[in-house]
């Protein structure tokens, strides 16, 4: 019928480019910019699908590779809830990346609308928001995204341009939610929850000083170089801004930073003991990290994922603490990875928090957070954030107005339902993220170094094998155990064994040809040796 004609016509303009497989893999679609074309069409296509069979529910659609270098680019799929696209859909994004005609594409479409019962057309269109990073190949890619989403009939492309993926994941959610969804919406939710935690600062303890952001030279940096315009009690000095010259990810940004653990481009020998923030690509990372007046080269002294989590563990746990016997019956938990700094769980776990692991990928962490009252997750990558559940929140929002005003009891639960409105409760952002650091520190009077202190991270060390067949490594839900091939789990533990505070794991990568390989010991000459011999295994 006309639907069939419409789709058959469009892709004719997007042949899929010979000789790559492409897999929905654990964040969306990768691959060189020039191959992805046809890919980000059809997964405009699929947007329109996912928004008909969701009661026409706005969806995201994001145009970015994240920490990735420049000449990539990648597409990923908000759900209307603003989380990661429902993972029961993978596969079929997966089948239609990869149909090589455009005949193909149209009977797997059609199979798959009618499992789904998806109706096309009669009660009204799907609706579909694009969002990009500054990656230049960015443009033609949304246009590619547009007529993707328009070939099915009745459905709608709204171009919401260049911003960070978590920003796009925010207004998908909040417009799902019936609440304003701009970004300015967006802006302005997170000056005035910051503001309102400023305010609710003990006074004798408040401290400001600069901080000093490493934007990527990509969308987060700018975001932020706006966002500070509408900010007081924040300082913000903001480098790679990608306007210097910089180029995106090189150099430069949270994933550099946390693997090399050397100071990005930019930085240097007079930002020594200076507080200083690191985003990704598309802002959806957040590392903090300064260089040590010791330091000799390069290093710094990272705050990761891991220690940002143990500080809004700290600061949560401090407020149900106030509100007193109430507030303890609320189940605070804590999601991490195999990635975790042992040193980072076992701070948690004495702090009385339920600490629970998951496999790699936010989609995993984010699935387990939901099952607390108020569940914290993040990778030690710096992604994450928290998540408060209805019934919590409207609990906190009751006693808000039980406990009298400017009381502790009041002022502690203020602060948490502010929290739960400055966090980005769709997915991690790392400008929310550091707005909630900043304030955190100001609340304690801490500099960086001081909350560096909490605890002291065990020497770790990652390395990656590259194999002929990654599929060969199969692990448990939790990757901290190699079950395939078989043998290879003994061999590690034997390695392990021969380390004090050894811990090691092996996994295959969800975004590279390549096995993944961790060590953690208690100094870093046999983290060091503990993970070189265990990729010996794996090779
Ligand atoms: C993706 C994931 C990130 C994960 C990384 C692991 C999202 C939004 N991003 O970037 O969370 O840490 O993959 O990569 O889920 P790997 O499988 O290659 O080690
Ligand atoms: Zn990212």
């Amino acid at each position: 019928e006309t639907q069939i004609a419409s789709i058959l016509k469009s892709s004719e303009l997007y042949p899929i480019p010979q000789s790559v497989k492409l897999s929905y893999g654990t964040a969306g679609f990768r691959a060189d910019a020039s191959l992805l074309e046809s890919t980000v069409y059809r997964v405009g296509i699929l947007s329109s699908l996912r928004s008909l069979k969701l009661k026409s529910s706005t969806v995201g659609l994001m145009i970015t590779a994240s920490h990735n270098k420049v000449s990539d680019n990648g597409v990923k799929v908000s759900d209307p809830s603003g989380g990661m696209l429902s993972q029961e859909w993978e596969p079929f994004a997966d089948q239609i990346a990869n149909a090589s005609s455009p005949r193909e594409l149209v009977s797997l479409i059609k199979d798959f609308v009618e499992k789904e019962e998806i109706v096309i057309g009669e009660k009204g269109g799907g609706e579909v928001w694009l969002g990009r990073d500054t990656r230049p190949s960015g443009e033609r890619l949304l246009r590619a995204a547009e007529i993707g989403v328009r070939s099915v009939l009745g459905s709608v492309a709204v171009d919401v341009g260049v911003l960070t993926t978590p920003q796009l994941h925010w207004m998908v959610r909040a417009k799902n939610k019936g609440l304003n969804a701009t970004e300015s919406d967006y802006f302005e939710n997170l000056v005035t929850s910051f503001k309102c935690l400023i305010d609710l600062i003990p006074i004798n303890k408040l401290e400001i000083s600069t901080l000093v952001l490493d934007g990527a030279n990509g969308v987060g940096g700018q975001k932020m170089e706006v966002l500070r315009g509408y900010l007081s009690n924040l300082d913000v000095e903001i480098r790679n801004t990608g306007r210097d010259g910089g180029v995106l990810n090189e150099g430069v940004g949270a994933d550099f930073v946390q693997k090399e653990k050397v100071v990005p481009l930019g930085f240097g020998s007079e930002d020594v003991g200076m507080r200083c923030a690191s985003f990704d690509g598309d802002a959806d990372r957040l590392v903090y990290f300064y260089i040590p007046s010791e330091s000799c080269g390069d290093k710094v002294e990272l705050l990761d994922g891991d220690k940002i989590l143990s500080l809004f563990a700290l600061f949560i746990k401090e407020q149900l603490n106030i509100i007193g016997d109430e507030g303890k019956q609320c189940r605070l938990g804590v999601v991490q990875t195999a990635y975790a700094n042992g040193a980072s769980t076992d701070y948690v776990k004495e702090m009385g928090l339920e600490v629970v692991f998951a496999k790699t990928g936010v989609k995993h962490l984010h699935e387990r957070a939901e099952e607390f009252d108020v569940g914290i997750y993040f990778e030690a990558n710096g992604h994450g954030t928290i998540l408060f559940s209805e019934s919590f929140l409207s609990w906190l929002v009751g006693k808000q107005k039980d406990y009298s005003e400017g009381s502790d009891k009041h002022n502690a639960v203020s602060r948490l339902v502010a929290v739960s409105n400055l966090i980005n409760q769709a997915v991690g952002d790392a400008l929310s993220g550091l707005l909630l650091v900043e304030v955190i520190l100001q609340h304690m009077g801490w500099s960086v170094q001081k909350w560096n202190e909490l605890y002291k991270d065990l020497p770790s060390r990652q390395v990656k094998v590259e194999v002929p067949d990654r599929t060969a490594v199969v692990t448990t839900s939790e990757e901290t155990e190699a079950l395939k091939p078989l043998g290879i789990q003994d061999a590690i533990n034997a390695e392990i064994k021969k380390y004090q505070h050894g811990r090691a794991f092996i996994r295959p990568s969800g975004t590279e040809d390549v096995v993944r390989v961790y060590a953690e010991a208690s100094t870093q000459e046999d983290a060091d040796s503990l993970a070189n011999s265990v990729a010996q295994l794996v090779k």
